[in-house]
């Protein structure tokens, strides 16, 4: 009967969406932010955008992603975990961004199609880093109808370069915009919003390059933290300046009065770079971005939606895989999601207050590593961690396997596989057939001594370099 009522409300929602302007939506991702970053989370940093959005949205205090950069996205775009796209191997790396099969599988159907084929006008700004070596990678072949910023991960914010190749455009034309990256993409989004048809909706994918390396904030942007270390200061001014941009973003749908039909969700594509020498951190959890601990692949997730989701904080269970699924439900667009997907339609947990339909994560599967968390219960096989220790300086022993209630041990510093040995079966097990299930993984590349890059990233004429011919 409960089950019914629920469908009923949402099928009436459905119903009232349908009859008034469908709703916008704005998926908001920072780069390699550190989950403890944020001023509402007690950092130092001032987020007060982001803060905004959490007094006003769903804080997901349980919402994972893959620990690193290309995989994440590649989930987001595709509802699918790395593994089942060949990322599970990590990020495209310059020396390989030039191989012809690097790139988002391109058979596979993306959030931005399902929305453009449901009539949005589909906008992606900031980092791409899903391919650029062919054609058929390119933003603007994966369903969006707009493109601004970057083809590949780690440029400078202000010669906009990576490895020496010049990479900023608009859509297919290279563009020499000056000024500092986070303050173009903003604009440009704010831009965008301003000029958007109010009788179209529109789906903007805002991945910022901020704040992942290289350390780079305008002088002034430092001035609130001239106090702190110098590597500090630059980092804290990187998250500021970003979330000024997303205020910006935020004003911009005021003024135009269309905030309240507006889906807004924040998140970080990894968690942070947080070792001793880096200024980031992910407050008490354990490791760093690229690691299957918390602290790689827990991160902060916001969904606003005035008036229609309720401000609260959940420990319910999601993934980035879930955002394809679940955002297209919410907006009443689901029409041709593709039935081979990890994601899960968590829409009535996000409107209902329910219980979450996903009860298990997968951080990440690859060779001897990988990792998989059902419920409070989480086994990490051959964690080997950077972080030689646990983050309040405490040993952690070496195990092959890691078991952890991260329920009432959140920073994963108790080994619980000899003492719960039902429940470390039960996980290995589960570890064991989704590893089972994962597709071949994108052959990884040493990098060479030397080796060039093209002049333009993403220049179609581009050829592929000698030395992975013999690869
Ligand atoms: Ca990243």
């Amino acid at each position: 009967m409960r089950k019914l009522v629920i469908t009923s409300l949402l099928f009436c929602l459905s119903c009232t969406l349908f009859a008034q302007q469908k709703p916008n939506v704005i998926v908001i991702l920072a780069d390699d932010l550190g989950s403890g970053d944020l001023s509402f989370r007690g950092s130092h940093i001032q987020t007060p955008a982001i803060d905004r959005m959490a007094e006003n949205g769903l804080v997901l205090d349980n919402f994972y992603v893959h620990p690193v950069c290309t995989p994440t996205r590649a989930a987001l775009m595709t509802g699918k975990y790395a593994m089942h796209l060949g990322f599970q191997s990590g990020v495209i790396r310059t020396w390989e961004a030039l191989l012809p099969d690097r790139g988002l599988p391109v058979g596979e159907r993306t959030i931005a199609e399902e929305f453009n084929d449901a009539g949005y006008n589909t906008l992606a700004f900031g980092k791409w880093h899903l391919g650029e070596s062919q054609k058929e990678f390119m933003p603007w072949n994966r369903g969006f109808d707009y493109f601004y910023g970057h083809l590949t991960g780690h440029i400078d914010y202000f010669t906009k370069e990576h490895a020496g190749g010049y990479d900023w455009r608009r859509n297919k034309e290279i563009i020499r915009d000056n000024g500092y990256s986070t303050y173009l993409i903003a604009d440009d989004v704010v831009d965008q919003i301003e000029k958007s048809d109010k009788k179209k909706p529109f789906f903007m994918y805002v991945a910022f390059n901020a704040p992942h390396t290289p350390l780079q904030a305008p002088e002034e942007a430092q001035l609130p933290y001239k106090d702190l270390p110098e590597s500090k200061r630059i980092y804290s001014a990187m998250v500021s300046e970003m979330d000024k941009g997303i205020g910006e973003i935020l004003t911009a749908l005021e003024e135009k009065g269309i905030l309240e039909n507006t889906v807004l969700f924040f998140t970080s594509d990894n968690g942070g770079v947080a070792t001793k020498s880096t200024p980031s951190s992910n407050g008490t959890l354990r490791g760093t971005k690229g690691e299957l601990f918390q602290g790689g692949v827990l991160v902060p997730g916001i969904v606003m939606w005035k008036g229609k989701i309720k401000a609260a904080h959940s420990r319910e269970m999601m993934h980035v895989v879930d955002l394809y699924p679940t955002l297209t439900s919410l907006t009443g667009v689901k029409t041709k999601v593709p039935q081979d997907i990890d994601g899960l339609d968590c829409s009535a947990f996000l409107f209902e207050g329910e219980k979450s339909v996903r009860k298990e994560v997968v951080p990440n599967i690859l060779r001897a590593r990988g990792a998989v968390i059902v419920g409070d219960w989480k086994l990490i096989r051959n964690p080997k961690s950077k972080t030689q220790k646990g983050p309040l300086g405490e040993e952690i022993d070496g195990d092959e396997y890691l078991l952890c209630n991260i329920k009432k041990d959140p920073s994963e510093k108790v080994n619980l596989v000899k003492k719960e040995k039902k429940k470390f079966k039960e996980l290995k097990k589960i570890l064991e057939e989704r590893e089972a299930s994962q597709v071949k993984a994108f052959k990884r590349l040493k990098q060479p001594d030397q080796y060039q890059v093209p002049e333009i990233w993403g220049d179609e004429n581009a050829k592929m370099l000698e030395y992975h011919k013999g690869q």
